[in-house]
């Protein structure tokens, strides 16, 4: 007797995250990798001034002259002043909460952002080569580590690390060519895509100092507070806010992170109950700790999960990781993917996802790609995911 059943009906809305006009991956790759939709931004207006109608408006038509529709929003950043609740703050909000009323009139629902002070997604090496000759995103300890204490030579910076994960950047550091350090600097903060800022060393260490009296639980409060000032718009308009976790999901040179594991996301929850109040459930970034269960994350937050950026890293005992192929690593992707699928079917909907990140690999090697963000690796990305979760369903079925 055939079984009806409507996980054949919930699926996850497969999309790819598109730079805009100048994106060397265009609208109709994206179409032809079998997205339905795609995620973008507003790069070109400064990070803190309002969206306007005007100018969301011209974006959604050029994605649907293609055939795709504008699913979610990534990300509208959120202004430092607002992190370190410094001078015009509150004005930067109203501006937020105007960009969030302006998005929603335009149809578009979910908008990502993250609370990441100063630096975005951090890695020290845009092109590690991995077994197969594909290149990946890693982030390597020692060259941090050196980066933050002999090129940045932040002030108390060695008394945040052990002895031996010095010692092991001392010796990184003196095998570096002058070249290698300053691609390492650039690496760290001349701005990765989908970054909305970028800077010099002094630049970056004045950014660094907003910083110093803010600990964990002050950044946190910052965070509740904005929140509580923009969740009753998101409310009013329908739009789910949701926040990327920290990437790495812990405190780097000194800078506090409060979104980095399930207890991190219970307190913003706790604080802003409103299901308006969601998450960007990004696999990448969470699973970098062994002490996220990524599964049962899924299951924790599943009424409040309304984006999902799905890859994998894999870590070794020195704090370094790497971005694995989607279905290896230390992501239990078919755990990850299963808990998704039984939490569309529970809440009736189709949850937009997108693969996080991919290698360079095949005809990409030899093209200008966006770190990352190249077509091939995320179409395979893709279609792994896609494969994994048709045969999820499936099996759910029969
Ligand atoms: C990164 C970031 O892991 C990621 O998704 O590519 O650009 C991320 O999108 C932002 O931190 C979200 O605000
Ligand atoms: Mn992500």
């Amino acid at each position: 007797m055939p079984v009806e059943n409507s996980t054949e009906t919930y699926a996850m809305q497969q999309t790819m995250r598109w730079y805009g006009p100048a994106d060397p991956v265009s609208l109709a790759d994206i179409l032809q990798a079998g997205c339905s939709g795609v995620v973008t931004a507003l790069h070109h207006v400064p990070n803190g001034e309002v969206w306007t109608v005007d100018e969301i408006q011209k974006r959604k038509q050029q994605i649907e002259a293609v055939g795709l529709a504008w699913v979610v929003v990534e990300s509208v950043p959120v202004h430092e002043a607002i992190k370190t609740q410094s001078e015009g703050f509150e004005g930067y909000i109203d501006n937020y909460k105007t960009s969030i009323q302006n998005l929603a009139s335009c149809g578009i629902k979910i908008i990502t952002y993250n609370f990441m002070p100063v630096l975005d997604w951090t890695r020290t090496d845009l092109a590690y080569t991995v077994k197969d000759g594909s290149k990946a995103l890693r982030f390597e300890k020692a060259a941090f580590v050196a980066f933050d204490v002999f090129i940045l030579k932040r002030k108390g910076a060695e008394k945040e690390y052990s002895s031996e994960q010095l010692q092991r950047a001392k010796r990184r550091f003196e095998e570096m060519t002058d070249q290698e350090k300053q691609l390492l600097q650039r690496n760290i903060i001349a701005g990765l895509p989908g970054s909305e800022e970028s800077f010099t060393l002094d630049q970056f260490q004045s950014a660094l100092n907003a910083y110093k009296d803010i600990d964990a639980d002050r950044l946190r409060n910052n965070l509740i507070y904005f929140l509580k000032r923009i969740i009753p718009t998101a409310d009013k308009c329908g739009v789910k806010m949701v926040i990327h976790p920290d990437d790495p999901p812990y405190p780097i040179l000194g800078l506090p992170r409060v979104v980095s594991t399930a207890e991190d996301i219970h307190a913003l929850i706790e604080a802003v109950p409103s299901l308006s109040n969601g998450l960007c459930f990004c696999t990448g970034s969470f699973g970098v700790r062994a002490d996220n269960n990524l599964p049962k994350m899924v299951e924790e937050f599943s009424d409040r999960i309304n984006f999902l950026h799905l890859r994998s890293t894999r870590r070794n005992e020195f704090g370094d990781f790497y971005e694995d192929n989607h279905l290896e690593g230390d992501v239990n992707m078919y755990d990850v993917v299963k808990a998704v699928v039984k939490t569309m079917k529970d809440r009736k909907v189709n949850i937009p996802m997108r693969p996080d990140h991919g290698h360079q690999m095949l005809d990409d090697l030899s093209k200008k790609t966006n770190p990352g963000y190249s077509a091939i690796g995320r179409l395979r990305g893709l279609a792994e995911l896609r494969g994994l979760e048709f045969g999820i369903r499936r099996s759910m079925i029969d």
